[in-house]
């Protein structure tokens, strides 16, 4: 399930200029027994399997570099990933990820050996590891030289908490049909500034809540205005009497 996207772009530099290091292991080899067993059945009877505390304890005391090393259980019951959660797991020389899957891992795991729980969504996934990978790619992103020039260009009016502009290029069936004029108009200056109100307007229509966290200079906020002025009348709106 990590092969894929370990394996193109950035995350693929990334770990080729060794930024950054990923090991994936299989909790199965971390079990003893004839079975290898790793699950059981629940105390309290119910459906499904648990992850049983030994195999999880013995492969995180196996790759643990250090014991201030973090460790977090992706789980549907975790704290949100956020920036910030990135930030400062990117900062950390090491974490460890584990992945449920079935109903979940034995509590006294969590309670022993797990920093926080960390959830991607509120939508059902089928185990940790999708979830793990997004949070590797974020991680990946975020190491010191794993950008190249025109990624950290992009980065900048991307990580200020705005949505991205529309983006146009050439089109052999299309043309410059629908492609707003102030982008082939050559003047740098306007097309910077219609990025800018772009973003401003996509935010504001889109993702009000990121605006709210932002102190708007009175540039963007001319920008913004202006953009909301353009826009067809909302009509669900009252007329005045
Ligand atoms: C069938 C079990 N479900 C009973 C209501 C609970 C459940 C357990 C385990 C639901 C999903 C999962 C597997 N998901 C994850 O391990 C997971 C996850 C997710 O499902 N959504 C968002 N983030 C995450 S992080 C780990």
């Amino acid at each position: 399930m990590f092969a894929g996207f370990l394996e193109v772009g950035l995350i693929r530099r990334a770990r080729k200029k060794t930024l950054f290091e990923v090991r994936v292991h299989n909790l199965r080899d971390y079990a003893r027994g004839k079975h290898r067993q790793v699950d059981d059945r629940p105390f309290g009877g119910d459906e499904g399997m648990v992850f049983m505390p030994e195999p999880v304890f013995a492969a995180v005391e196996a790759v643990r570099e250090s014991p201030r090393t973090p460790v977090y259980l992706l789980s549907p019951q975790g704290r949100r990933f956020s920036p910030a959660l990135a930030a400062e797991l990117a900062a950390q020389p090491q974490v460890i990820l584990i992945c449920g899957r079935y109903e979940g891992v034995d509590e006294r795991v969590v309670q022993h050996l797990v920093q926080d729980e960390i959830s991607i969504g509120d939508y059902v996934l089928s185990g940790g590891e999708l979830a793990a990978a997004v949070v590797i790619d974020a991680i990946g992103r975020l190491q010191e030289g794993a950008l190249n020039d025109s990624e950290s260009a992009n980065q900048d009016s991307f990580e200020d908490g705005l949505l991205d502009c529309p983006h146009y290029t050439r089109s052999d069936s299309l043309g410059t049909d629908g492609v707003p004029p102030v982008l082939l108009s050559g003047d740098h200056a306007a097309i910077k500034r219609w990025r800018r109100q772009q973003s401003l307007g996509r935010t504001w229509l889109r993702r009000p809540d990121l605006l709210e966290r932002l102190e708007l200079s009175p540039e963007d906020q001319k920008l913004l205005s202006a953009f909301r002025a353009a826009l067809p009348p909302d009509p669900n709106k009252p007329e005045k009497p």
